[in-house]
């Protein structure tokens, strides 16, 4: 009998919460993405420039950047000033539209690939040999 009242008193007060709600959601910013269509292209990372420099491609293609030269490189977005500022943003940006690699990972031969699959226009260079639209950069356009 004890045990009863007690199981009452509980779901009385889960009802009580679920009708606490408003009914309004917290607003969450949802970024559209488009599925993987299974496209790859390459972009080469050469000393200095990156090859090409302008690529148009489809929303959900894969980039592949190859370090083809003999320096160290990184891919910053335009947006981001160094090595420890694309660390900073892709540690509290897990979106897929925050890309780049540190050139601690882009040593000559190392590989480095990002799903494009949100449209727009990418600005990139190369901290070391570049600045933004100047000396190593580079331009993707997904569309
Ligand atoms: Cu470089």
């Amino acid at each position: 009998m004890k045990n009863m009242r007690v199981s009452s008193v509980i779901v009385a007060t889960i009802l009580m919460v679920g009708c606490g709600s408003d009914g309004q959601d917290s607003e969450v910013t949802t970024i559209e993405t488009v599925p993987a269509n299974g496209e790859v292209i390459n972009i080469q990372s050469l000393d200095n420039s990156f090859r090409p420099v302008d690529f148009e491609i489809a929303a959900g293609t894969e980039v592949m950047f190859d370090n083809r030269g003999r320096n160290d490189h990184n891919i910053l977005p335009d947006t981001i000033k160094d090595d420890a500022g694309l660390t900073a943003l892709l540690a509290s940006d897990t979106s897929p539209t925050a890309w780049g690699v540190a050139s601690t990972d882009f040593v000559p031969g190392d590989t480095y690939s990002h799903l494009f699959n949100v449209p727009g226009t990418y600005n990139y260079y190369c901290s070391i040999h570049g600045a933004p639209g100047a000396g190593m950069y580079g331009t993707l356009t997904v569309s």
